[in-house]
């Protein structure tokens, strides 16, 4: 077996054809290098820059619209004040090794990480930019480098968060601007709004002193190759906001790429050219139909901002983040869960009790997640998962919605071997009619969170098959 897949392996590399796929070409290869990312069904995503400096605040006002990572942008940040701003970055406290484990206690399997936001601020070390927290700043360590360590140490994957096109504060960088209504009333504003309305979304002349394509050979490219060629172990790269990047300079990614060919990527590099190994809709939960057979992925915030807001006031319920991650894995998903570290480098307290929270029920209910495939079932009192095992299949109920008679019922066309509550193995009694199931849970109390009922079937399910990551796009809007 070990030795076809090498085979396999060196054909791909010497046809250098592994990111030049199509329908036909999915390969037990691409099968293989996804795997344990659709086993894992929980991820980590940090977002974290000199961004969180500022928290959401800027001159004493809150930014009232977007992500706290886009202040510079949506307050019209003058590009020397950003990068004067930046250049005090010391975030201290900051532990790697702490983060991972934190991670690893809330269930989750790999981490994501901002390795670059549009802000054009690295957090590695890198040759091709000073702006980096390095070269730039007092704090002086390679970030992604202790992060990349301490993953290894503690066996997390790691997956890279690179900005490829948006960069604000490398000139040439795609800038964009977004209007802010609410909040702060730059004194600026008219010329700023002209400015920017006359030179293609820029809001200082700084940015604009290198064409885009100069950006894209001196920067964003030579940075990407130090990700991939430094920091071993890079198990994803997540691009972002895959706007203006041309089918040639995508390609250039593609083909250093293909030097590391288990590294999965997303669809977020260049739409709709490159399709990526996965769809990432954001924010939300999609419905069954919009993502047959493919693999996806759902980032969402823990509060309402990617970048730490010093003041985040809508902090999603423990109960709600893991209701998302069951609904995820019924449909087949990943859940990719963020939090904003602060300017020392600390998660906030608020989000540290959510994944300790998750963490919890994980420890003990963990078994309906890992693993699992789409059931293809919606249940109106919840949600279920399924996992196929050697020899036969296995649903795990997610009963959000305690029935009050005590009864659970099912469709299940299958013979049953057995009916158990996951967290204690207690057999429940059931009967079985016309491929409808009833399920006594009188006597079981329900879990403060949500109780799992294990059916196991007598027989092994024809598996669900997954295609290749073709259509599909989700839309790219920016939230609020
Ligand atoms: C992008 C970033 O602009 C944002 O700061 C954050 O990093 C987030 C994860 O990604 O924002 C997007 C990107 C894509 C969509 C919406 C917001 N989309 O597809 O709807």
């Amino acid at each position: 077996m070990k030795k076809i897949l090498l085979c396999l392996l060196s054909l791909h590399l010497i046809t250098g054809n592994l990111y030049a796929r199509d329908n036909t070409r999915v390969s037990a290869i691409s099968d293989n290098k996804m795997q344990w990312w659709r086993d894992a069904k929980l991820g980590l995503f940090i977002h974290w820059g000199p961004y969180c400096l500022y928290g959401g605040v800027y001159n004493g006002f809150q930014q009232r619209r977007g992500g706290a990572e886009w202040i510079m942008n949506r307050c019209k940040i003058p590009y020397r004040e950003y990068r004067a701003k930046a250049s005090t970055f010391n975030p201290v406290n900051f532990n790697a090794e702490k983060i991972v484990c934190m991670a690893k206690d809330a269930g989750m399997k790999y981490i994501v990480f901002t390795t670059k936001h549009h802000d054009g601020f690295a957090m590695f070390k890198s040759n091709a930019s000073r702006f980096n927290i390095v070269d730039y700043t007092p704090f002086k360590r390679d970030i992604v480098d202790e992060l990349a360590q301490a993953c290894r140490k503690y066996d997390m994957k790691l997956g890279l968060y690179y900005s490829q096109t948006q960069d604000w504060c490398n000139p040439g960088g795609l800038t964009i601007r977004k209007l802010m209504k609410e909040g702060w009333a730059n004194p600026d504003s008219l010329e700023i709004d002209d400015f920017t309305a006359k030179h293609g979304g820029a809001w200082d002349a700084q940015q604009q002193t290198r064409t885009f394509n100069d950006y894209f050979y001196n920067i964003a490219l030579p940075q990407i190759k130090e990700l991939l060629s430094r920091y071993r172990d890079v198990a994803v790269m997540w691009f972002d906001t895959p706007a203006s990047i041309s089918k040639k300079q995508a390609d250039d990614v593609m083909a250093e790429l293909s030097r590391y060919p288990h590294i999965i990527i997303n669809d977020r590099l260049k739409r709709p050219d490159v399709y990526g190994d996965y769809k990432t809709p954001e924010g939300l939960i999609p419905k069954n139909k919009d993502i047959e057979g493919v693999d996806w992925e759902t980032c969402m915030n823990i509060g309402s901002s990617w970048g730490y807001k010093s003041w985040e006031n809508q902090w999603k319920s423990s109960l709600q983040i893991i209701r998302n991650l069951i609904t995820i894995a019924a449909r087949g998903g990943n859940y990719l869960l963020n939090v904003g570290p602060d300017p020392l480098g600390v998660i906030p307290e608020e989000a540290q009790e959510r994944l300790r929270d998750l963490g919890k029920w994980m420890q003990s209910n963990g078994e309906a997640i890992y693993g699992t495939t789409r059931s293809q079932l919606t249940p109106a009192w919840g949600e279920c998962t399924r996992k196929d095992f050697p020899k036969h299949t296995t649903y795990y109920l997610c009963v959000f919605q305690w029935p009050e008679n005590g009864i659970l019922p099912f469709e299940c066309p299958h013979k049953v071997k057995n009916v158990s509550v996951l967290t204690t193995g207690k057999p429940l009694k059931y009967t079985i009619q016309d491929g409808q199931m009833r399920i006594n849970i009188k006597e079981i109390t329900p879990d403060s969170v949500t109780t799992v009922i294990k059916v196991e079937l007598k027989t092994k399910l024809a598996p669900v098959k997954l295609s290749y990551n073709a259509d599909k796009n989700f839309k790219v809007t920016d939230e609020n």
